[in-house]
């Protein structure tokens, strides 16, 4: 016996709301007539976005701040077991992987200096294995040199992506700072207009000013954003998601990212509850649910460590920075936390149908399949938007972002004094 097993033809308006790419829409298409294709692709995709290897190699000069930017991209503490070994006197002599502490599928390389005067580019490539690589970024901490050309050069015939990343720039404004007619800005733009000047030989490259000290501030956003648009798709989910939490603007555009996911998912886990077994479906979704959940936890930094690691530097205690959030996640993603999600007045009522209904075989395949599609899709939406508020929340207690109150009277105290009126 056969059951007619249909997701409605989605509305223009229910496919703006899910938001997906043309690619994605083309399978939401074709499942009518094709449920097992479509079945089978979007299992294949959420795979690829999922599991997708990301490597990233950073380079550049002896002490340029190679290893301290694979720990600050990878939101770990210089003095962090597992980290990359810092300082003046340690060096970066071999390729050196180290993989992100919660996504292990995205590997960030320490690779060795390339400030020997003798220094060939084609070599160099060759002995770290270039072709493992997404892309390089290449740091100096000061000018860029003729070592850092003639790689970029290099990188560039092998027809792979660099970005050339000015580092330490908390450094230089510190130092600047002391000046008199001190402006930040000014500052930015010399160091800019310099590092355009070095490297004229490439081009007119873009430069990235950062500091691994503090990657909320000046370009390392821009830089993110870059990628973005330069990354393959399914490589830039897993950079965004990887990235540790150090702007409301990160929160944003990792929300963004998970919620690529979200459809793909709600659709898999619809074609689950197809399942003749009683009960199955609700399982599965349940699995399938947390697993998104503990995803999104990890990305946007809720997790002990990270919030462990955040109180260490603004030095406050952990509870004291995991105080704002008001989620249901605040003590973690588990069975329990996500089954609230099934019991809350509004879901209750759908859900408990389905649940019910998946327990009569026959009934069951249709119902759950009809109902589950929609209510795991909002679910899932509830969670992720949930836990960027409460990552937001974190942010602005540990005093890395202001609140928009804060942001208000800076910009009211920064505006020039309206002159006077003559009388
Ligand atoms: N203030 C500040 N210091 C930095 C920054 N990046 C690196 N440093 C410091 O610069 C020094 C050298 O940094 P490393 O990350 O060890 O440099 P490296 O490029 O890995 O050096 P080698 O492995 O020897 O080639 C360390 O003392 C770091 O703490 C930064 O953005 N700001
Ligand atoms: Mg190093």
């Amino acid at each position: 016996m056969s059951y007619e097993y249909v997701i409605p033809e989605p509305s223009a308006d229910a496919l703006s709301r899910i938001n997906p790419e043309d690619e994605d829409i083309e399978i939401i298409k074709t499942y009518n007539t094709s449920a097992d294709a479509a079945t089978s692709k979007v299992k294949e995709k959420l795979d690829l976005l999922e599991n997708v290897i990301l490597n990233v190699a950073i380079t550049g000069n002896t002490g340029a701040g190679k290893s301290t930017y694979v720990n600050a991209v990878r939101g770990v503490p210089d003095d962090d077991e597992g980290s990359a070994p810092t300082g003046v006197t340690e060096t970066t002599m071999e390729p050196l992987m180290y993989p992100h502490p919660t996504m292990a599928n995205v590997r960030i390389w320490d690779l060795p200096g390339i400030g020997s005067p003798k220094f060939k580019a084609k070599q160099y490539l060759k002995d770290v294995k270039f072709k493992t690589f997404d892309f390089f970024i290449i740091i100096t901490s000061e000018r860029f040199k003729e070592n850092d050309i003639m790689l970029a050069k290099e990188i560039m015939r092998k027809k792979k992506l660099f970005y050339f990343v000015r580092s330490k720039i908390d450094n230089d404004i510190r130092a600047e700072m002391k000046k008199k007619n001190f402006s930040q800005e000014e500052v930015l733009s010399k160091i800019r207009e310099d590092c355009t000047k070095n490297l004229k030989k490439v081009g007119a490259p873009k430069v990235f000013l950062v500091s691994s000290c503090d990657l909320g501030s000046y370009d390392f956003q821009l830089l993110i954003d870059t990628l973005e648009e330069e990354l393959p798709m399914h490589k830039r989910l897993a950079l965004l998601q990887s990235l540790p939490v150090c702007s409301v603007a990160m929160i944003d555009k990792k929300t963004k990212a998970l919620q690529r996911l979200i459809w793909l998912i709600a659709f898999s886990s619809s074609t689950i509850a197809m399942a003749p077994v009683p009960g199955l479906s609700f399982a599965c979704n349940l699995g399938i649910m947390i697993a998104f959940f503990q995803r999104c936890f990890d990305a946007f930094g809720l997790d002990d460590r990270s919030l462990k690691i955040l109180s260490g530097r603004v030095d406050k205690s952990t509870e004291e920075v995991k105080q704002p959030m008001k989620s249901r996640f605040k003590e973690g993603v588990d069975r329990k936390v996500v089954m609230k999600f099934f019991t809350t007045a509004e879901m209750g009522a759908a859900i408990t149908i389905a649940y019910v209904l998946s327990t009569i075989p026959v009934v069951g395949t249709l119902a759950t399949g009809g109902v589950s599609f929609g209510t795991i899709f909002y679910l899932l939406n509830k969670g992720l938007n949930e836990m960027a508020e409460d990552a937001k929340l974190v942010l602005l207690g540990a005093g890395l972002e202001a609140s928009e109150q804060e942001k208000e009277d800076r910009d009211k105290d920064t505006k020039e004094p309206e002159p006077e009126k003559e009388p």
